[in-house]
């Protein structure tokens, strides 16, 4: 028994050195499986309480064009939910048990999504900063060592990759406006920025699991790598948007070949992950509440399952019959 752990653990540790995928039904290490339910869990908790700041403004939108580019996008952050949730399962977790930890405050989701949305111009200002964080994040997730992760996130990317160019263009928009309009979208900028740094997690000296992740390819590169090349991507942008970035100390360094920019606010960061942030307690609310609310389809569609679960086991649509057997269910739910 415990040579076949010891051969379980080195074939693990060979496929992963490798570059090789971990699938579903591969052993691996307890602690990989929690690694990956932790961040995979927290990931699509973010997707769906993230859906909450910008349907905000979806009644609001200023045009029919604004409103269905909108629309798209809340519902495609649902759908990021659901490939996760389900990669998540992959693991032997249950997708109840996932939501019923984020409603007890038992897991976490991401600190961006406590703050207010206050203008349109935050619609932007989160289709640009937040979803360009959100790429420069995942992009390196879809080579993430779990096959269900990795190939999950290779379809968000390009989806957030369509969000971030979209709000580029809204905020374009603002900024090549009335002056009011140039300002409204500066103050969304100057509000979304430093949360927006604070996304990519606790400097490396602080981050707890990046070490361990990192060795087993779960991440590719630690926090403060991430976050400073989304500020080289972010300054040029800023530029061709006319807008500023609210740091007087960010400053090209030669040497480095990168930006330097100022301190983060780590307390604000602690607070937030504390539940006191603007918004927590809003998110959380509303989430529990769309939750209960719910209730209802999720029981119909189970039941629709069960029931057409039993009209196949009967042997009804063994012969190309189930098509008629669902839709007398769908007629009938
Ligand atoms: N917020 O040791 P590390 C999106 C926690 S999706 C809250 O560095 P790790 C799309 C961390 O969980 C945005 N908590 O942790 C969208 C840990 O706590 P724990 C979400 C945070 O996992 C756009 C502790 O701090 N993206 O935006 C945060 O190695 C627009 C120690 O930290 C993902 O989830 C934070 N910002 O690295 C939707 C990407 N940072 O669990 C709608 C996948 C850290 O021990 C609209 N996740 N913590 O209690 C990751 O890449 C990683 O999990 C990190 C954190 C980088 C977030």
């Amino acid at each position: 028994m415990a040579t076949a752990t010891v051969d379980h653990a080195t074939a693990f540790d060979a496929a992963v050195a490798a570059d090789e995928r971990i699938e579903p039904r591969d052993w691996m290490p307890d602690a990989y499986r929690a690694t990956l339910v932790r961040q995979i869990a927290q990931h699509a908790h973010s997707e769906i309480i993230g859906m909450q700041p910008e349907a905000n403004w979806i009644t609001r939108a200023p045009s029919l064009r604004r409103k269905a580019i909108l629309i798209a996008k809340v519902q495609d952050e649902a759908g990021h939910g659901l490939y996760l949730y389900s990669a998540a399962e992959t693991l032997g977790t249950s997708r109840d048990e996932l939501l019923d930890k984020l409603h007890t405050g038992r897991q976490k989701y991401s600190s961006i999504f406590n703050y207010p949305t206050l203008t349109w111009a935050d619609v932007g200002a989160i289709g640009w900063l937040v979803d360009g964080a959100a790429i420069t994040n995942q992009v390196p997730l879809c080579r993430c060592s779990y096959g269900p992760y990795a190939r999950a996130m290779v379809r968000i990317c390009k989806e957030e990759s369509f969000h971030q160019r979209q709000g580029y263009e809204s905020l374009l928009a603002l900024s090549r406006g009335t002056p009011a309009q140039h300002a409204m979208a500066q103050d969304a900028v100057d509000r979304w920025w430093w949360p927006s740094l604070m996304m990519f997690g606790p400097p490396d000296d602080a981050s707890a699991h990046s070490a361990q992740s990192m060795a087993w390819k779960i991440k590719r590169h630690s926090n403060d790598d991430l976050r400073q090349r989304f500020v080289d991507i972010c300054v040029p942008q800023a530029e061709s948007l006319g807008l500023t970035l609210p740091d007087p100390d960010l400053v090209w360094n030669e040497s480095r070949g990168h930006h330097d920019f100022g301190p983060i606010d780590w307390t604000e960061f602690q607070q937030v992950l504390k539940g006191n942030g603007p918004c927590n307690e809003q998110r959380i609310t509303q989430r529990r509440t769309a939750h209960d609310e719910g209730a209802w389809v999720r029981e119909a569609a189970a039941a629709h399952a069960a029931k057409h679960r039993s009209s196949t086991s009967n042997g009804s649509d063994s012969s190309g019959s189930g098509s008629g057997s669902t839709s007398q269910g769908e007629e009938s739910a």
